[in-house]
């Protein structure tokens, strides 16, 4: 199986190798073969995310040679090094990326963008691995621990899921996970874990082992960022999806051995211009809590996607059109209504999952990123939900109680305004807290992004800072997770040698930080995350 799999990756590399000579554009920079790969490797691990893999722009603009050729070496380096207001990172400056690899990146993204092989299910399977077989697996926990509180936190540059007793706060277990991890969904039943990586490696984590173990392992693409179980009332644990961004496609996977069976192309049209898109790629997923549905955001083309899993030998598939370049999102209060961001079009788009079509679009800021959103109760709009934004210091509100304030629903009814700058990736509410928590990652002022800012709900606008970071590091803070009782807000201290801390959500002050962690980046409550509580 080993040998299998390593003959897949070598074959990706060398297919990617031998484009570079098709790729070189006229005019454009010449890159020896070993610059060509280094920098196809920089390109997926900092870039493609936001630009696409054909380069065709997304969450950033495009990077066609038509483009880059015009703005030449200096001033492509100047950006790459520097970054933007508009949220790119300053890559240089900060030393994620050396000045000679600015200098490279400049050069390579002259050049013609080349299309990485596609990969079918015979491929997938050449991966698929079942480390403990399903008939091996305990029918009830071998621990007697509270297995419901649990977090598994990404250590993303350790390739690792730390799961962590949220009871005790001890480390329980580093599980490998592969490359550059992104995030964890839990299982319908929240007996598993499961983990997607950005190089498309899905894991599947076993809370009732004495230590959490991985059971099974595949890959599904070479890029990808988002997993999701089957949770509708008879179908638990029995399907998982992955949503890809190279090749885009989705793929479903039996949800105990993780088994290749089914595999999409989201290749088509855009919803608006009825233009062929040859990179839809596939972001938030979520699991309908009304039929045996995922919802899925197609960023490209702007579709949301309702993918019927109750027979998928014949797979149903509704299109619902939303807007271009969807991203992230999450539930309402009550589960019916998905709210999803279209953040290069600063549009919140609402699917109502119980009706199946979409109910509310609307403007907010620049760029929102929800991520999983917040939603809380208003003293004077009642239930309402919001986005923070990577372009601008804001926190949008809008009304999500249709039934008992349909004159505020779908309207945004408060903006406001955070302290200065942007970059907040996060926000968290529970139903239990009367607080909601929010993140300044990519914000540039140090004393902002080591911090988080809390808001009690009862009264908007009045936000109080707090800082996470410990004294002397040089970490970023990102995202926020509760525990089970929703009386603990857990939040990562993003570096090498990092940490999450815990905080005390009555009283704000610091309760535990849990070192030991290597690039903490999500962490993800088990109880929550198998019930979408957020
Ligand atoms: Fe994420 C969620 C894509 C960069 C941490 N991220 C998501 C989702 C998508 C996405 C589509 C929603 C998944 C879902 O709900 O099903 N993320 C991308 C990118 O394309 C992007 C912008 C660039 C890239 O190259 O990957 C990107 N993300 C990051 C980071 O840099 C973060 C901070 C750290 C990391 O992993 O490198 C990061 N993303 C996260 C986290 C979530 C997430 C922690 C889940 C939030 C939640 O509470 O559910």
């Amino acid at each position: 199986m080993r040998g299998k799999h390593a003959y897949w990756i070598s074959l990706f590399s060398i297919v990617l190798l031998f484009s570079s000579s098709a790729a070189m554009a006229a005019g454009a920079p010449k890159l020896t073969k070993d610059e060509w790969k280094k920098a196809t490797q920089i390109y997926f691990d900092r870039c493609a995310g936001c630009h696409g893999t054909l380069r065709k722009g997304a969450t950033g603009p495009n990077l066609k040679p038509k483009k880059t050729l015009e703005m030449g070496t200096e001033t492509l380096q100047e950006i790459i090094n520097e970054g933007t207001p508009g949220g790119m990172p300053n890559f240089g400056e900060s030393g994620m990326i050396t000045k000679a690899e600015t200098n490279l990146m400049a050069r390579f993204i002259q050049n013609k963008p080349v299309a990485p092989p596609e990969m079918s299910i015979g491929q997938m399977k050449m991966t698929h691995k079942i480390i403990v077989p399903v008939k091996n697996r305990p029918s009830k926990p071998l621990h007697k621990r509270n297995w419901q509180n649990f977090f598994g936190v990404v250590e993303r540059d350790a390739g690792k899921i730390a799961i962590i007793d949220g009871d005790t706060k001890e480390i329980i277990n580093k599980v490998d996970s592969g490359y550059a991890t992104h995030i964890l969904r839990s299982s319908a039943t929240g007996r598993y874990f499961v983990s997607i990586g950005r190089d498309g490696k899905v894991g599947l984590i076993d809370l009732f082992m004495k230590k959490p173990t991985l059971v099974a392992t595949v890959k599904t693409c070479a890029e990808a960022r988002s997993v999701d179980s089957s949770k509708f009332h008879g179908f638990e644990d029995k399907w998982l999806i992955v949503g890809c961004y190279w090749p885009p496609h989705f793929v479903v996977l039996d949800g105990l051995s993780l088994e290749p069976k089914k595999v999409v192309s989201t290749r088509g049209y855009t919803y608006d211009t009825f233009t062929y898109h040859a990179e839809p790629r596939v972001a938030a997923i979520v699991s309908s809590h009304y039929s045996p549905e995922w919802v899925l955001n197609i960023k490209e083309t702007g579709y949301i996607w309702l993918v019927d899993y109750s027979n998928i030998d014949n797979l149903k598939i509704s299109m619902i059109e939303g807007e271009r370049f969807l991203h992230d999102g999450g539930w309402d209060a009550t589960h019916r209504y998905f709210m999803a961001a279209a953040n290069m079009r600063d549009t919140m788009v609402i699917i109502d999952t119980k009706e199946r079509k979409k109910v509310g679009q609307f403007t907010v800021g620049t760029k929102p990123h929800p991520g999983r959103g917040g939603n809380w109760i208003d003293p004077k709009y009642g239930p309402v939900s919001g986005t923070v934004h990577i372009g601008e210091g804001l926190l949008s509100v809008w009304g999500s109680d249709p039934k008992g304030h349909p004159q505020y629903a779908w309207k945004v009814v408060r903006s406001i305004e955070l302290p200065p700058g942007s970059g907040s990736l996060f926000m968290k509410t529970h139903p239990k807290s009367k607080h909601m928590w929010l993140d300044f990652t990519l914000n540039t002022d140090k004393e902002s992004y080591q911090s988080v800012q809390v808001m009690d709900i009862n009264k908007p606008g009045v936000l109080k800072s707090i800082k996470i970071a410990p004294k002397g590091s040089k970490a970023r803070v990102v995202h926020m997770e509760y525990n089970k009782a929703g009386d603990e807000v857990w939040i990562s201290v993003w570096e090498k040698d990092g940490q999450v801390v815990v905080i005390d959500d009555k009283t704000l002050k610091i309760k535990k930080r849990i070192t030991g962690l290597v690039t903490p980046t999500g962490k993800f409550n088990v109880y929550n995350t198998m019930h979408d509580i957020y």
